[in-house]
């Protein structure tokens, strides 16, 4: 009897550090669940649609989140290839006509994959970015209340290598 006790102890303190280890992973996994790890960088692909304000602040409402800034070739390439069925808002914005920027960081575009033509500023209403599927996924200015799909970026967390060790040892 005494024994059982003592076991079952054993079994709820083992229950509890996995689940406290667990946590620990969570927090400090690589990329949320459902966001892409590509460089140093997660990224979640929006399934809904928004005009660029509103597509700003939800990214913005995720730990460490923005909406997207692309700032190499290697970068805007990987989300344009995943970008083939649909429209994604971006994080840059002419605020005074002709300047991009990028909204989070406040940086100056180093790299700009624009379609030949574009930024056009069609009507005189176009100030948000977008990778626009007619023009091969490469970059466009388009309205800001226009809905789309958008594309939230966050910093990769490199998860330390103690934690593993723990990890499998409280499984066992
Ligand atoms: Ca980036
Ligand atoms: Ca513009
Ligand atoms: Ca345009």
């Amino acid at each position: 009897m005494h024994n059982y006790v003592r076991m079952y102890e054993r079994t709820d303190n083992m229950l509890y550090l996995t689940i406290i280890v667990g946590l620990i992973g969570i927090s400090l996994a690589a990329c949320p669940a459902k966001w892409l790890h590509h460089g140093s960088s997660c990224y979640l692909l929006s399934t809904d649609v928004l005009d660029w304000p509103t597509a700003r602040d939800i990214c913005q409402a995720y730990d460490g989140g923005y909406l997207a800034e692309l700032e190499t070739k290697d970068e805007s390439d990987y989300l344009e290839t995943l970008a083939k069925q649909t429209d994604f808002w971006l994080g840059g914005k002419d605020e005074v006509e002709g300047h991009w920027k990028w909204v989070t960081s406040g940086k100056n575009f180093t790299f700009t994959d624009w379609h030949p033509g574009e930024p056009n500023d069609s009507h005189h209403d176009e100030d948000c970015l977008h990778l626009y599927g007619p023009h091969g996924y490469h970059w466009n200015d388009s309205p800001c209340n226009r809905l789309q799909n958008y594309i939230c970026e966050a910093g990769f967390k490199i998860a330390g290598p103690l934690i593993p060790d723990i990890g499998s040892a409280g499984k066992k």
